[in-house]
């Protein structure tokens, strides 16, 4: 088996159904019957699916409703969990029959389809091989390895899965080792929230929830492809649109979700022969990067709407008390928008004027208003500028601590969020780190650790010399895939606890170790009795979640107890942290947390049933604003071009927008059909506008190379892509994540989140000569 992402049959039809509909219900069925599952199994799991006595998704973070309906789950949400709950094992017998530099010509896809990880497992260098090993074993070799290892030299990467309980654990037992070094797949998705928000309002999250969006009367959507990646929000959406309210959308890409949709969970609609609810009232193909300019277009044109009701005495635009009692900065904020040139806005947005001037007109009469936005903002140089533009505008109409107001970043992994509330962080100001040395004995190493980019950097440069990861892929999902694959193996120690086998497995160093263990909806037996977990979602709310399912191996243990035992191996002694306890009952994990975070976490036990989970502590939902100056900071960009590394005089170099299909969960490759956008077969295209096919020379379905236009002496290539016309703007072109990783430079990065920028990636594309 080559590596390869195309089947036989590729073939491009934009789709132009709408989301949900039919097409979820028949993806779901092909996908239970391809992992061989029954569907009596599938429905008995999926039932207990975001229910207050089941599972959390595993899926994507957004809110669970306090009343559920029977169906509380999604297309891609369900795909997740028979992706979990599949009776294909990657076991002893598996890793016996292959050797790993074989397995290194594989798909991602094809990697993770051989089921579920069932034996811990060490790489025999002298057979090329993964052979078993026991866990005792593992324990106790990691834990000397790591003691022989200088703790700053040493990585503790989470991926946004792992639930609260064993988040905060990993920290402990990485912060009692010696090393803040702990990124998390934050770093890569929402850090430019998690640094932006803070300056603007005094919260790391966003402000609203299922409440405020059942009551709001206007929505924005910036770069978020709702349709595929939180699609249990379309329903949120829905009935917005249901009741008259506008939804306005700036995305590069004609995401269907945002166009069409029917609720699979309406059977009413579903056997209607309607086309669906149309969801964006008004949508916006802004150029990539171009959102600071239709944000300030935006305001520029509020200015001009609020001057004009001055004059005529008719009722102000801006939401001038509240800019008096709770704002700063808003002087300088209202200076750099009324100095920008409209020229300048147009060109830098792609959006004309008149558009501009439209959504201004639609949000200076909505009273509650919510902006929802993804990685479309936070991948890019100007990630948090773009996040603190888009509080600027909400600002401007107070649109902030009010009901069915606010800011909604929606978060990625389903225990994301939550990762960072209960210590993952490598920046120890963001932990009660006084209280980790009251409580335990310890101290807090002091220095600001890793984040992922520093991490990546320590692996270029040698300095990194150990990567413990707790879930995910990580070398799959940073930039610069070659160079960070050369370094992985020239480590010393590798270890990954993980459900499926990906990638990253098989960059084998000096020691390199697979650790199995429990997915969330498996039962989780401790001391003779089933544990529950919780999760934060993308509104704050905690959850508890209780897996039922039978466990994919009788060898695996929880993400918790393999923490406990790792810790023991390499820490014991050095801490009263009681690890033997907290994994025989997780409700003491849980205690602990609460003592650490008593404000978010008040009668955390007591509270984990709540339904639809329970609130934490955002001051800014009340107009607290827990900034250094105590007010709601209006934050002025720079300028709109912020992009310092593309040369746009170079006119054959494109911005290319690395993005997500409907069939995979970030580097899980479920299949090769991205039905919301017709694309089936192949995940090897480069989506291109028309105008720029011709103007490079190429035709439609030409065979092309992109290499990265980076200008620091480094080639950054990909091959054999096809290029394919399609309604995106001038100068732009769309491809897949994680393939195209190849091509981001580690330091294209938002500047100072450190969030690779992998949605302007500067790039030529080059036609293939023919064989
Ligand atoms: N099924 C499924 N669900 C998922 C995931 C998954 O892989 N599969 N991943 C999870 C994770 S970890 C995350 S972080 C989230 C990610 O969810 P999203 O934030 O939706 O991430 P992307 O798929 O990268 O899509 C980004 C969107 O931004 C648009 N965009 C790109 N550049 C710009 C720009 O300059 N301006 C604007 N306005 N828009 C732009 C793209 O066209 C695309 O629609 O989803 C989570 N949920
Ligand atoms: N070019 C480009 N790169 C990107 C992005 C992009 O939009 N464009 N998006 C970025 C974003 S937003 C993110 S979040 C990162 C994602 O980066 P990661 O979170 O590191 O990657 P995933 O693909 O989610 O990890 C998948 C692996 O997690 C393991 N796993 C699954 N479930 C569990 C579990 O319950 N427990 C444990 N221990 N392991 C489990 C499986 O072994 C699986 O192979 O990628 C980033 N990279
Ligand atoms: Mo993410």
């Amino acid at each position: 088996m080559k590596r390869s992402e195309v089947t036989d049959k590729p073939a491009i039809d934009p789709y132009d159904d709408p989301t949900g509909g039919w097409g979820s219900v028949k993806s779901l069925v092909e996908k239970s019957a391809q992992e061989g599952l029954l569907a009596s199994t599938v429905w008995t799991t999926l039932g207990h699916q975001n229910k207050a006595d089941g599972y959390q998704c595993a899926s994507c973070s957004w809110a669970k409703p306090a009343a559920p309906s029977p169906f509380e789950y999604c297309e891609n949400g369900a795909k997740a969990t028979m992706w979990e709950i599949t009776p294909k094992r990657c076991d002893r017998a598996f890793f016996a029959k292959h050797r790993v530099s074989e397995l290194l010509e594989w798909t991602d896809h094809e990697l993770e389809k051989q089921g579920r990880l069932t034996t811990p497992m060490t790489y025999d260098a002298s057979l090329d091989q993964y052979v078993p090993i026991t866990w005792d074993d593992a324990f106790r070799d990691i834990g000397a390895k790591l003691n022989a290892l200088d703790p700053k030299s040493v990585v503790f990467y989470v991926s946004g899965r792992a639930a609260l309980e064993a988040s905060h654990m990993w920290q402990l037992f990485a912060r009692i080792y010696g090393s803040n070094n702990l990124p998390d797949s934050s770093n890569m998705c929402h850090e430019s929230t998690s640094v932006g928000l803070p300056e603007s309002i005094g919260s790391p999250v966003g402000t609203v929830t299922l409440d405020d969006l059942d009551v709001c009367d206007m929505m924005f959507f910036f770069g978020h492809n709702t349709g595929t990646n939180a699609p249990r929000l379309l329903n949120a959406v829905q009935a917005a649109r249901k009741r008259g309210a506008p939804v306005i959308t700036f995305n590069p890409l004609r995401e269907r979700g945002l166009m069409r949709f029917k609720s699979p969970q309406n059977p009413i609609e579903m056997l209607s022969p309607s086309e669906g609810t149309k969801m964006s009232s008004d949508y916006y193909q802004v150029r990539v990067g171009g959102d600071i300019a239709a944000m300030t277009g935006i305001a520029k044109a509020l200015f001009a709407l609020d001057d004009a009701a001055r004059v005529n005495g008719g009722a102000r635009v801006l939401d001038t008390a509240f800019i008096a009692e709770h704002c700063h900065g808003f002087e300088s904020f209202e200076a750099f928008v009324r100095d920008a040139e409209w020229e300048e806005i147009a060109r830098c947005s792609g959006v004309p004027r008149d558009e501009l001037e439209h959504v201004a007109r639609v949000y200076s009469k909505a009273e509650r208003v919510i902006a929802n936005y993804g990685m479309g903002l936070t991948q890019h140089r100007h990630g948090i500028e773009n996040v603190q533009m888009l509080c600027n505008l909400l600002l401007m109409r107070g649109m902030m601590g009010k009901a069915g107001a606010g800011i909604s970043p929606i978060r990625g992994h389903s225990n994301v969020q939550g990762q960072r509330t209960v210590g993952i962080t490598e920046k120890l100001d963001l932990i009660p780190h006084a209280k980790f040395e009251e409580f335990y004995g310890f101290t807090v190493p002091k220095e600001k650790g890793l984040d992922t980019v520093e991490a990546c950097e320590g692996i270029l440069d040698g300095s990194v010399k150990g990567f413990v990861c707790l879930g995910g892929n990580f070398s799959r999902a940073v930039p610069e895939t070659e160079r960070i694959e050369a370094g992985w193996r020239k480590m010393q120690l590798s270890v990954q606890i993980s459900t499926k086998l990906n990638r990253n497995h098989l960059l084998a160093c000096e020691n390199t170790y697979i650790l199995p263990c429990l997915g969330r909806l498996e039962r989780d037996m401790q001391n003779g009795v089933a544990q529950t977990v919780s999760v934060e979602d993308s509104t704050a709310c905690i959850h508890a979640s209780i897996g039922r399912s039978e466990p994919a191996s009788p060898e695996l243990l929880s993400e918790a107890k393999i923490v406990a035992e790792l810790a023991k191996a390499a820490v014991a002694g050095r801490s009263t942290v009681p690890w033997d306890e907290w994994v025989a009952d997780y409700g003491q994990v849980r205690a602990a947390i609460e003592r650490a975070y008593p404000a978010d976490f008040k009668d955390f036990n007591r509270r984990l049933g709540t339904p639809g989970g329970f609130h934490r502590d955002i001051g800014a939902c009340r107009r607290e604003w827990r900034t250094k100056n105590g007010k709601a900071n209006f934050l002025t960009p720079e300028s709109f071009d912020v992009d310092p590394d593309i040369d746009t005089t170079a006119r054959d170099v494109l911005k290319l927008i690395t993005v997500r299909s409907n069939d995979q969960f970030n580097t899980t490759v479920y299949g090769y059909d991205d039905r919301l956008r017709g694309v089936k077969g192949t995940r090897m295209v480069i989506l291109m506008n028309a105008n720029d096919i011709r103007r490079l020379g190429l035709t439609d379905t030409d065979h092309v190379d992109l290499e990265t236009h980076a200008g620091d002496g480094v080639t950054r290539r990909v091959e054999n892509y096809r290029v394919h016309a399609w309604p995106l703007p001038e100068g732009n072109c769309a491809g897949y994540f994680p393939e195209l990783n190849a091509l981001i430079p580690l330091w294209h990065h938002s500047r100072r989140a450190h969030v690779p920028a992998a949605k302007s990636v500067p790039v030529r594309i080059l036609k293939r000569r023919a064989a």
